[in-house]
């Protein structure tokens, strides 16, 4: 008899410990840019919610379904996850045909502000992408309310054209070539308008928001290749977080934010005054997108524009060189040191990972329980920011000076500037490490940390 209850009891908790998968669709979204009609990507569940909320602990459980008519895949950027679960096409599974579905499922080891994307062909340029927000019921206490903000680029001109325009403006001929590399180094693309949220300045999300409450913002760079300033205007801000990562509360009102990173920061709403824009300014534009923070109905929001009078300079890395991480990495040897030189032959367009382009490259191997430090040398007159998947690496040097710098999965290398980051090798797989202008990425700038011993599923 009590055998048949501890068997009854096992089912109970087999049942409820499967779940509910939550359904999450890509699809087709029409969005309005400067006045005209555009055809666009989204990931959205059943009930119109924009990517996913799932909380630390729990499972992300996950039907994948692609609703366009073309091969998708998509990357849960920044998770600690199975290497199987990675979403990279060709590097762990197969692309998801039109029609299918794929499921997901996997522990929650970490909480913050995370996103997804496409990770086959130029589907994230045409802003296949969505917030990922893991909560953790220690962090209701920062805040009263929250706002996530998902910034991207938009041009009217195809990926596919703009890419074999970047080849062939690059191949013009030494002359232009030089002007060009003076005037533009900070971004390749000149793009028709910055979204957040997939609107415009002119046509803002207003937020409303409570005088004397504290609001975390949860900002998103899911632009193809644009940096941004992220400006709160009148408003004091303290960044709690940063690639979903604490670090010490760290206060300002201008922060830089590189594609593919996130920033947490908590303003509190003034009991004077009615709007508090948020505005991000591309790198080296006079272009800008932007929120409204309102705290009244009553009024009428202010006119932001999406072109301002002055462009914005270079980034630099003081900010990441004040950053700490809250939860640093335990400090101990290193074991396994890599160099990895970026670079480029810009008269092709082509860009490398110490010399070699994807997919013809000699992986990275380290070992299960390595410490591991890899440092970026950018050679380039751009900058790069680059991505490892599955892993969370500590920046610890900028540019010779030791630091106990934050936490994060993405890291700026500015032009002629070299940064060491270490992280422990911990998550067996093959695990992509690339730069996230997605040109670049597109232009050879690309290459896998493999596991020794670790048998590639494809
Ligand atoms: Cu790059």
């Amino acid at each position: 008899m009590e055998k048949l209850f501890r068997i009854l009891f096992s089912c109970l908790l087999l049942v409820y410990s499967t779940g509910q998968a939550v359904e999450l669709s890509i699809q087709k979204k029409s969005i309005l840019v400067n006045g005209k009609e555009a055809s666009v990507y989204t990931l959205e569940q059943p009930d119109g919610t924009w990517g996913v909320r799932a909380k630390k602990g729990e499972d992300f459980n996950v039907l994948l379904k692609n609703s366009i008519n073309i091969p998708t895949s998509i990357h849960w950027h920044g998770l600690i996850l199975p290497n199987s679960q990675d979403g990279v096409a060709f590097i762990t599974q197969y692309p998801i045909y039109p029609g299918l579905s794929y499921a997901y499922r996997f522990p929650l080891k970490q909480s913050g502000t995370f996103w997804m994307h496409s990770h086959y062909g130029f589907q994230e340029q045409n802003l296949l992408s969505a917030p990922l927000i893991i909560y953790d019921p220690e962090d209701a206490s920062l805040s009263d309310q929250e706002v996530i903000l998902l910034l991207a680029d938009f041009s009217f001109q195809s990926p596919e054209v703009i890419y074999q325009n970047l080849r062939c403006k690059k191949n013009k001929g030494s002359m232009d070539h030089q002007q060009m590399m003076s005037s533009s180094d900070l971004f390749d693309v000149n793009y028709d308008a910055f979204l957040i949220n997939y609107r415009t300045a002119e046509n803002p999300e207003v937020v409303k928001v409570e005088s004397g409450k504290r609001v975390r913002l949860r900002v998103i760079n899911g632009s193809s290749a644009t940096n941004f300033f992220i400006s709160l205007g009148d408003l004091k801000g303290k960044v709690i977080a940063v690639d979903g990562n604490r670090i010490k509360p760290f206060e300002g009102s201008l922060f830089e934010l590189a594609t593919a990173q996130r920033i947490d920061i908590v303003v509190e709403i003034p009991r004077n005054g009615n709007f508090f824009p948020i505005l991000a300014q591309g790198e080296g534009t006079d272009k800008q997108a932007g929120a409204i923070l309102a705290s009244s109905e009553s009024a009428q929001p202010p006119k932001l524009q999406g072109k301002v009078d002055k462009k914005t300079g270079a980034f630099t890395n003081l900010m990441e060189k004040k950053l700490q991480a809250l939860y640093p990495l335990k400090r101990r040897p290193v074991e396994k040191r890599v160099e990895i030189i970026l670079g480029g032959n810009m008269s092709e367009y082509v860009w490398t990972l110490n010399g070699q382009s994807w997919p013809e490259v000699t992986p990275i191997v380290v070992e299960n329980g390595q410490r591991v430090e890899m440092i970026f040398k950018n050679v380039t007159s751009m900058s790069h920011p680059m991505h490892l998947h599955g892993h969370v690496f500590q920046v610890t040097e900028i540019d010779g000076v030791a630091l106990d710098g934050a936490m994060r999965d993405t890291i700026l290398v500015p032009p002629n500037s070299t940064i060491a980051v270490q992280f422990d090798a911990d998550n067996p797989g093959v695990w992509p490490l690339h730069c996230h202008i997605l040109y670049h990425l597109e232009g050879g700038m690309f290459t896998v940390l493999r596991y020794k011993d670790y048998i590639q599923p494809l």
